[in-house]
């Protein structure tokens, strides 16, 4: 499937729309997700184009999981986190709803569950 340049990802890296940017590389940015599911809970992307994991190259991948593994370690400390939740949707049919490579980081207390999306 065809990278959507428009999508509201792909405007959020090129700073046409404001998100909550929590850390930046030269390979992926991470912000605040606007409609949390867990205290804490964030996006990691690559700054290149890429619509999802099927999509995605070797050093995409790379980079996309090096960084939700430091902002996990990070964001579990900030949170007082027991656990964290890795999620990643693919196409529609898969569950995804913006169609540029995200990982959502999803920091956990024992016996708390996930707010419902939305
Ligand atoms: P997806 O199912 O992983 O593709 O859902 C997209 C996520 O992006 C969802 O959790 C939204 O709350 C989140 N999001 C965002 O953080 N900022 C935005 O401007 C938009 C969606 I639109």
């Amino acid at each position: 499937m065809a990278y959507d340049p428009d999508n509201i990802f792909a405007k959020i890296l090129r700073e046409e729309i404001p998100a909550n940017r929590v850390y930046e590389d030269a390979q992926t940015l991470a912000f605040m997700d606007i409609m949390p599911r867990a205290d804490g809970h964030l996006l990691v992307i690559p700054k290149t184009q890429c619509r999802n994991l099927l999509d995605a190259s070797p050093e995409q991948l790379s980079a996309v999981i090096a960084t939700t593994q430091k902002l996990s370690q990070a964001v579990m400390k900030a949170f007082g986190a027991d656990g964290v939740t890795i999620q990643q949707f693919n196409e529609a049919a898969g569950g995804q709803e913006v169609f540029h490579l995200h990982v959502h980081v999803l920091p956990r207390h024992e016996g708390k569950s996930l707010r419902p999306p939305g």
